[in-house]
C-alpha cells in the first residue's frame, strides 16, 4: 500500500483533489538522518545508515574487513555476541506535535530491540518480520526529540529462548544449517543452535550456501507518522469473479478512528490509460476499526497472465478520505485481475498438482529464491530489477520465496507482478521445529498478519506455504519415509542423509510435544490467519514438499524436492525419477572467474584451497563436484577452466532435468530449480551468482524453458524425441532428425510431420540405438533435431550418444569478428568443427546476450556484449574458448 501517487493516479488525485482543497492531514516523515551506532558499553559512536545493520556500518567505518573476502567471516563471529545501540534525534514541529496521533512506524527491527524515545522505553521488539507501530504521543515534545534503539545479541536471546522452551527436538532438527554440519570448513560456531528459537531469518545463522553473519539493525525504514482522528489502515481488493467480459471486485477499506465522525470516502482505479472514479460516499465512522466494503464491476477487464501466456496489466486502486473538501487521508494499492486455482484432484496417476490461471493449466517453470544478500537491507532496486528481469528473460514464470529467508520487499513483488512471475510464498520457517509457547505464537500471529496484509493484493502470489521441509524431515527421521524409491538411485538415501547428521536420542514425550508444536503452528495458527487476512482464498499448503494434508511427499501427489548429489546417483536418474511437481532440485557450480577474483587472491586459486572450501557450505563440499566432473568430463587443465567446466556441468545436468520434467506433462506440471540467486560469492546451486552474473545454467534455463521445445534424449540405448508446448497455440510443422559427425558430415537423416494441440507434450520418436547408430562412432557424432514450420525454425535442439569426456572434440576451432554497436559490441563467432560450450568472457562488468552455447560446424552465431560502463580494449580482453580447449 502506498500513500504516494504515480502519474495517472495523480490525475485521479487531481480530479479527487479538485473537489477538495488541502493536502492530506496525515503526515509521514522518514527518519534516516544523523544516525549513530555504538557497541553497547564502549561509548564510541560511529556514523550509521538506516535502513542498515551493524555489519554494514562497521564495514563503512572501516572497523571490520569485507566479511566476504577470503575467510574473513571466521574472525567476525564476535559481532553477534554483543549488544549494539543506534541513536538519532528528530524534530517535531508545532503542527505535528498538536496532532491527536503520533507514532513511530518501524517497518523492520532485526530482531531483539528496545526502543526509547526521550529515554522512555516504549517497545521491546522480538521479531524481525513485524511492522512495529509505537505510540509516542505521550512522550513527544515540540522541537528536538531523541530516539535510541538497543539491540540485544541475537545469540544471547536465542539461548534464553531455547532454554525457556526446553524441548530438545529429535535428530535432524534445530541445528544452524551451516556450522552445525560436519566437514564444513566454514566459520564454526561452538554455540548451540539458536536460529530455530528466534523470529529471525534462518539463513542468517548460516546455511549450506550462506555464511554465518548474524547481524542486528534497523533493516527497514522508520517513519514518524502523525494524524488526527482517522487513518486508512489498509485496502484489500477481493476478486469475486474475473472473466474476459467483466470482473466483480470488492474493495475493503479499513479505517481506524478515535471518535465517531461522518466523512466522505472516494474510491477510484487506474489501469493503462483508463481512469475510473466512483461517486464519493458518506461514511459514519465509529471509534476503533471501521471496515467498509465497496463492490465494483469492471467491464472488459485487462487480465493478468503469467510470463509467456499474456500481458501482466496492473490496476492501481485508491481510497481518499475527506471532509468538507479537505483530504484527511489517502491510500493506494496495486493488483492484477486473474483467477488462481491449485488443482489437486484424483486422476489416473494419483492426485494432480498444478496451477490453473484464468482457467488455463500452467506448467510452472522457475526457481527457488533465497534472499539477495546476507545483509538484505543493502540490496539496491537495480539489483532486484536485474534479477527479476533476468528470470523473466529466461522464460521463468514462477519463483518460490523460500522459507529460510525473509518475506521479500514490496519492490520484489511489484516486479514479479510487472513481469508476470507467479510467486509460491513460503512463510519464514525452514527445517526447524518452532516453539509453540504463548509469546512465540503471539509474535508469529502478528508477523503473519503484517506480511499477509502487505502482500495479499499482489496478483503474482498464487500460493501460501507453511514452511520448507519440516514435514519432509519429520517423515524421514521419524517414519523413514521419502518421496521416491531409493533403489531407483541405486544407493540407500537414508544412510547418506542420516550419516550427515549428529545422533541425538529422542524421548517419546518429546516427539509428542514436537508434533503438537508443529500442528499448532502449521495446521492451526497459519491456516487460520491466512483465512482471516487473505479474502481471495489463495491455496495454502502446510509445507514443501508434501504429498497432501498429512500425506508425506511421494511420486504420485503433491510436490517433491530432489538432489542428485545427495543420493550419490548418476545424472541419468533424472530420466526416471518422477513427481507431480518438482519444487526443488538442483546441482552446484562455482561462480565465474571474475566473481571468484573478488573474494580470493591468486594463492587461493585451487578448488581444494582453504578459501575456496570456505566459500562452499554444502555437505560433501567441493569434492562432490570434483567426483561428478571426473564421471562426465575430461579433467580441466587449470583453475579458470575448472570453474568453467563446473558451470557447464551444472547447465548440462539441469538441461536433462528440465526437458524431462516438461515432456512428462501433464503428469508433471512444474519444475522449480534450487536456486536462482546467491547471498554472497560462493559455490552453490544458483543460476545467477552474487554479482548477478548469469552462470552457464541461466543461459540453459532460457533455452530449456522456451515456449516450445524438442527434447532429444539418449538413454538406455534409445533415442526418444518429444515436442512440448506451454502455450495454447497448436504446434504444426516438420521434424527433421539428423546425425552428423563433429565435422558436419551427415551420417543419418529422417523427417516427419508434426501436429499437436497447444499446452501439451507428445512423443514423436522412439528409435533403438541398433537401428539408428549402426556403423556410427558415437564419440564423433551429435544428433540435431529441428522443428520447422515452412521455412522458419520453430525450435531446435541436440544431444550426444556418449558422455562429454568421450567426445573427440577438436581444439581451437573458433573465430570471432567484433563490431562496436550502440553502447556495446556485436561478436560474430563461428567454428570449423562442432564446439561444445563456447564461453565468452572479459574482465569488464557487462552482459553477454548468450554464452556457453554449442556451435555446429560452420555455424555463425552473433552475440552482443553490453558493458556496464564505457570500456576500451574490448578486443584484447575478450576471451573465447570451448570445452575442447580446457584439457
Ligand atoms: C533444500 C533447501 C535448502 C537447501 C537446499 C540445498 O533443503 O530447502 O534448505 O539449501 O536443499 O541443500
Amino acid at each position: 500500500m502506498n500513500r504516494k501517487n504515480t502519474f495517472l493516479l495523480s490525475i485521479l488525485c487531481l480530479i479527487t483533489m479538485a473537489t477538495m482543497a488541502q493536502p492530506s492531514a496525515h503526515s509521514i516523515t522518514e527518519l534516516k538522518d544523523s544516525w549513530k551506532m555504538q557497541r553497547f558499553g564502549q561509548n564510541v559512536w560511529v556514523n550509521a545508515t538506516v535502513p542498515g545493520c551493524v555489519h554494514t556500518d562497521l564495514i563503512a567505518n572501516h572497523l571490520i574487513p569485507d566479511p566476504f573476502y577470503r575467510d574473513n567471516e571466521k574472525s567476525l563471529q564476535w559481532i553477534d555476541k554483543y549488544s549494539w545501540v543506534y541513536a538519532t534525534t528528530f524534530n517535531v514541529d508545532k503542527n505535528t506535535a498538536e496532532k491527536q496521533n503520533i507514532e513511530l512506524n518501524f517497518k523492520g527491527l532485526d530482531t531483539y530491540a528496545d526502543v526509547y524515545v526521550n529515554d522512555k522505553l516504549l517497545l521491546s521488539a522480538d521479531n524481525m518480520f513485524i511492522n512495529w507501530h509505537v505510540n509516542i504521543k505521550p512522550v513527544i515534545r515540540e522541537g528536538e526529540n531523541t530516539l535510541r534503539v538497543f539491540f540485544h545479541s541475537p545469540i544471547a536471546m536465542g539461548l534464553l529462548l531455547r532454554d525457556k522452551w526446553n524441548i530438545e527436538p529429535p535428530m535432524g532438527f534445530n541445528f544452524d544449517f551451516g556450522p552445525g554440519i560436519p566437514n564444513i570448513t566454514g566459520a564454526a560456531s561452538d554455540f548451540p543452535a539458536v536460529g530455530p528459537y528466534t523470529r529471525k531469518a534462518g539463513y542468517m545463522y548460516g546455511w549450506d550456501w550462506s555464511p554465518r553473519l548474524t547481524t542486528s539493525g534497523i533493516w527497514k525504514p522508520v517513519y514518524l507518522e502523525a494524524w488526527d482522528n482517522e487513518r486508512i489502515e489498509n485496502l484489500q481488493i477481493i476478486q469475486k469473479s474475473v472473466t474476459a467480459r467483466s470482473a466483480s471486485v470488492v474493495t475493503v477499506v479499513e479505517i481506524t478512528a478515535v471518535t465517531a465522525k461522518e466523512v466522505s470516502l472516494t474510491l477510484g482505479y487506474t489501469s493503462g490509460k483508463e481512469v475510473v472514479l466512483n461517486q464519493p460516499r458518506t461514511v459514519k465512522l465509529v471509534p476503533g476499526i471501521n471496515r467498509i466494503e465497496v463492490p465494483n464491476n469492471i467491464p472488459n477487464p485487462r487480465i493478468w497472465w503469467p510470463n509467456g501466456l499474456g500481458d501482466h496489466p496492473v490496476y492501481e486502486f485508491q481510497a481518499t478520505l475527506s471532509e468538507q473538501g479537505r483530504t484527511l487521508d489517502q491510500l493506494t494499492t496495486k493488483t492484477g485481475l486473474r483467477t488462481v486455482k491449485l488443482v489437486t484432484k484424483p486422476d489416473q496417476y494419483g492426485e494432480s498438482f498444478y496451477f490453473e490461471i484464468n482457467g488455463i493449466p500452467v506448467f510452472a517453470k522457475g526457481a527457488d529464491m533465497v534472499p539477495t544478500d546476507i545483509f538484505p537491507s543493502r540490496t539496491t532496486p537495480e539489483h532486484y530489477r536485474t534479477l527479476i528481469r533476468s528470470a523473466a528473460d529466461a522464460h521463468i514464470n514462477m519463483l518460490r520465496v523460500w522459507g529460510g529467508g525473509i518475506y521479500e520487499s514490496d519492490l520484489f513483488y511489484d516486479l514479479c507482478d510487472e513481469y508476470g512471475i507467479m510467486i509460491w510464498q513460503d512463510f519464514a520457517f525452514a527445517i526447524n521445529i518452532i516453539p509453540n509457547d504463548e509469546a512465540n505464537l503471539k509474535s508469529i500471529r502478528q508477523e503473519l498478519t503484517d506480511n499477509i496484509r502487505r502482500m495479499r493484493n499482489h496478483p503474482s502470489i498464487v500460493l501460501w506455504c507453511g514452511n520448507n521441509e519440516t514435514e519432509m524431515i519429520w517423515d524421514i527421521f521419524t517414519k523413514g519415509l521419502f518421496g521416491f524409491k531409493t533403489e531407483d538411485a541405486g544407493v540407500d538415501f537414508m544412510t547418506s542423509i542420516l550419516n550427515m547428521l549428529p545422533k541425538v536420542p529422542v524421548k517419546p514425550e518429546t516427539t509428542e510435544a514436537v508434533m503438537k508444536a508443529y500442528d499448532d503452528i502449521f495446521y492451526g495458527l497459519i491456516p487460520e490467519v491466512v483465512k482471516q487476512e487473505d479474502l481471495n482464498n489463495r491455496p495454502y499448503r502446510t509445507s514443501s514438499p508434501i504429498g497432501g494434508w498429512k500425506v508425506p511427499s511421494n511420486a504420485k501427489s503433491g510436490d517433491m524436492h530432489f538432489y542428485v548429489a545427495y543420493v550419490n546417483a548418476p545424472f541419468e536418474i533424472y530420466y526416471t525419477l518422477k513427481s507431480r511437481f518438482f519444487s526443488e532440485h538442483g546441482f552446484q557450480a562455482f561462480p565465474d572467474f571474475n566473481t571468484v577474483k573478488k573474494f580470493t587472491s591468486a594463492e587461493d586459486w585451487n578448488y581444494l584451497s582453504p578459501v575456496m572450501q570456505h566459500h562452499q557450505r554444502a555437505s560433501g563440499g567441493n569434492q562432490v563436484l570434483d567426483k561428478y566432473m571426473r564421471m562426465y568430463y575430461r579433467y580441466p587443465k587449470d583453475f579458470e577452466t575448472y570453474l568453467y567446466v563446473s558451470q557447464l556441468m551444472q547447465a548440462d545436468v539441469m538441461k536433462m532435468s528440465f526437458e524431462t520434467h516438461r515432456k512428462w506433462r501433464p503428469y508433471t506440471m512444474g519444475t522449480l530449480y534450487w536456486q536462482l540467486n546467491d547471498v554472497w560469492p560462493v559455490a552453490s546451486w544458483s543460476s545467477m551468482d552474487y554479482m548477478n552474473h548469469w552462470k552457464a545454467l541461466h543461459y540453459q534455463v532460457k533455452r530449456s524453458f522456451a515456449d516450445v521445445i524438442l527434447t532429444p534424449t539418449w538413454f538406455r540405448d534409445t533415442l526418444t524425441i518429444h515436442v512440448v508446448s506451454d502455450v495454447p497455440k497448436p504446434v504444426k510443422g516438420t521434424l527433421e532428425v539428423k546425425v552428423i559427425d563433429l565435422n558436419g558430415k551427415e551420417l543419418k537423416k529422417f523427417t516427419q510431420s508434426v501436429q499437436m494441440e497447444g499446452n501439451a507434450s507428445k512423443q514423436l520418436v522412439m528409435k533403438p540405438g541398433k537401428q539408428l547408430l549402426a556403423g556410427i562412432d558415437t564419440t564423433n557424432a551429435v544428433c540435431l533435431v529441428t522443428l520447422r514450420n515452412g521455412a522458419s525454425v520453430v525450435t531446435e535442439n541436440h544431444c550426444f550418444f556418449t558422455a562429454n569426456k568421450n567426445l573427440s572434440l577438436a581444439k581451437n576451432t573458433l573465430t570471432r569478428k567484433i563490431t562496436p554497436s550502440g553502447d556495446g559490441f556485436t561478436i560474430e563467432v563461428s567454428s570449423t568443427a562442432f564446439a561444445r560450450g563456447v564461453f565468452l568472457s572479459t574482465t569488464s562488468e557487462g552482459f553477454f546476450s548468450d554464452n556457453y552455447f554449442d556451435l555446429m560446424p560452420g555455424e555463425k552465431k552473433t552475440v552482443t556484449f553490453t558493458p556496464e560502463k564505457k570500456i576500451e580494449g574490448f578486443d584484447k580482453s575478450l576471451k573465447i574458448f570451448s570445452l575442447a580447449d580446457t584439457y
